[in-house]
This record gives C-alpha cells, structure tokens and sequence, in this order.
C-alpha cells in the first residue's frame, strides 16, 4: 500500500521522482497524481524526466495542469532518494547515475531483478490505473486536476481502451470519470496532431509495404517518439494488417514502433528477436517499441529497411511458432 511508501519518504530527502525517458501522458500523469499525494502529505519532491516531452499534445498536459515536471540529466548525487514511475531500474528505458532508486510504481513486466524498499508493479492497461487504485485504497481526495490528468494518460495508454485493458482499468475509469473536468479531457482529446505531424503520416502511408497481413513503413526523417507509435496504431487501423511496424530515422538511429493484434504474435518478443544484436527492443504483447544505433545499421536507406524486413519477418515466424 501507499501508506508504507508514504511512511519511507517521510524519512528522506532529496526525493525525485523519474519517469522514463520521453515521457508520454501516462507517465506524466501518474508522476503528477504521485508527486501531488506527497505533496498533500507533506512531503516534497521533484519531478523529472530524461530527454523531451516531445509532443505538442503532451506538452499542452503539462500547461493545462500547471504539472511541475522538469528535464534532467539523470545524474543524481550519492544520497539522492529516487522513485521510478511508469518504469523500473535498468529497464532501458531510463537514464538514472547515482543516486538511491528504492521505490518503483509501474505497469510493465519487470525485466530484472531489483532490490526496491517499495514495490507496486502491477500488468494493468496504464500506469495512471496503478496510481488511481493508490489513492482509492488510501481513501486519499483526489484533486480534479489530477483525475483529469489520470484519465487522459489511461485513454491513450490503452488506446482508448481497446488495448491490455483489465477489470481495474474500467474500475478505475469509473472513478476518475466523476472527478475529471469532462471540458479539459476534450480539449486534450480533440487536439492532438500538428500539421508537422501529417507529414508524417504522408511518408508513411506512402511507404507501406504489405507482406500477408503485416505491414511494415518507415518516415526518414526525425519523429517524436509518440508519433511514432501514432503511426504504427494508424497501420493497425487498416482493416487487411494485424501486424505494423514503423520505423523513422534519427541522426544517431532508428527508432522502432510495432503492433500486433495476433493472439498467437507477441510484438514485445518479436521486436526483441527481430533486434538481436544490432539494437534493443521489447515491450508489451500488443505493443512495443526498439531502437537501433547508426552504426549497426550499414548501406543505405532502401538496404536497411530491408534487412529490418528480412529480420522482423524471421522474428515473426519465430514467434509463431513458439
Ligand atoms: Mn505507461
């Protein structure tokens, strides 16, 4: 319970909270709900990412609600006292030196074995879900602030809820729907592509190649990391794919988004197989991300899409099979 982190951060300082690297509404908001709890209680601490809030629509989440989120190296001193939210230690995803991470509160699998003095990692649709039960189990009030923020993070975690959704996710839907701010939810909601953005989409439908019911495209220029997973979500919509896979390429690599909708095709393994050796993937069944560092990828843009193609399909039978 909540109470018990409560009772340990009352005994720090120095307390951060991190969310992974170029948070997305999901960890923005379950870090805002976390820091506000302590906040009531009492207890300060910052709130901090690595990297960009590289989305107009994300960035307008942290004006809307005034979030006190700040950029950060990921440097910490020696008696710095750090809680990860919506990720864990050495999950490859968040930058930290330094520094002393004894709590986490997340909701994807953990992937190694952490000492954590507080632990609450649990395979719900969202982040935003874990911290909603926190405070419904705490009996804590909920600011509406912070419920509104929750539901926003909820709904595109979980692609409006047609994606990893559990029985606490609709619970939990319940309850943040009666304290949000229905008028700032559709704010958030209804504006969330920037005309940069359908560029984008553009080059991507346009490179679309179909292999049976994958689809596989790639933007080669710079995308924010959400938009990448827009993208891939958007080839998912195409009633003829089951599988996407987008790829766009930064200066220094290649970042990687994949769906599956496939019961028998898990995106997260998959990716992961498909990366071995040259990047690093992984993620959820339905949904996961990779990235792949310049100087693994060799020739040019037409060979390596199609030694990522030659090596997701492989992946793709592998998993199969399995
Ligand atoms: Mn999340």
């Amino acid at each position: 319970m909540l109470e018990k982190l409560l009772e340990i951060c009352k005994h720090k300082s120095n307390l951060y909270i991190q969310t992974h690297d170029f948070p997305d509404p999901d960890a923005i908001s379950a870090g805002f709900a976390l820091h506000t709890l302590l906040k009531l209680n009492g207890i300060d601490a910052k709130l901090v990412y690595v990297g960009k809030i590289d989305r107009v629509s994300t960035e307008r989440m942290v004006s809307l609600f005034n979030i006190p989120i700040f950029p950060f190296s990921g440097d910490y001193a020696a008696d710095d006292q750090v809680i990860c939210i919506d990720t864990q230690k050495n999950m490859g995803n968040v930058l930290q030196k330094g520094g002393n991470v004894f709590a986490c509160i997340d909701h994807h699998p953990t992937k190694t074995k952490e000492e954590y003095e507080y632990m609450q990692v649990n395979l719900l649709g969202a982040c935003a879900t874990v911290m909603a039960l926190e405070y419904m189990e705490l009996g804590a009030e909920m600011p509406q602030d912070v419920a509104t923020a929750l539901l926003y993070g909820l709904k595109m975690d979980t692609l409006q809820f047609s994606r990893g959704v559990k029985d606490e996710d609709i619970t939990v839907f319940s309850y943040l729907l009666k304290r949000a701010d229905p008028e700032k939810l559709r704010f958030l909601e209804t504006s969330n592509l920037i005309m940069n953005d359908l560029r984008a989409f553009g080059v991507a439908i346009e490179n679309i190649k179909v292999i049976s019911d994958i689809g596989l495209s790639y933007v080669p220029f710079d995308c924010p990391d959400g938009l990448v997973s827009a993208l891939s979500d958007f080839m998912l919509s195409i009633d003829e794919l089951s599988v996407a896979i987008v790829f766009s390429q930064r200066a220094q690599g290649i970042k990687l988004s994949v769906r599956s909708i496939l019961p028998y095709v898990d995106a997260g393994t998959m990716t992961r197989l498909a990366l071995e050796g040259i990047g690093s993937g992984g993620g959820h069944p339905s949904f996961a991300g990779g990235y792949i560092p310049l100087a693994n990828m060799q020739g040019t843009q037409d060979q390596w899409f199609d030694e990522l193609k030659t090596r997701f399909m492989k992946a793709y039978h592998e998993v199969m099979v399995n």
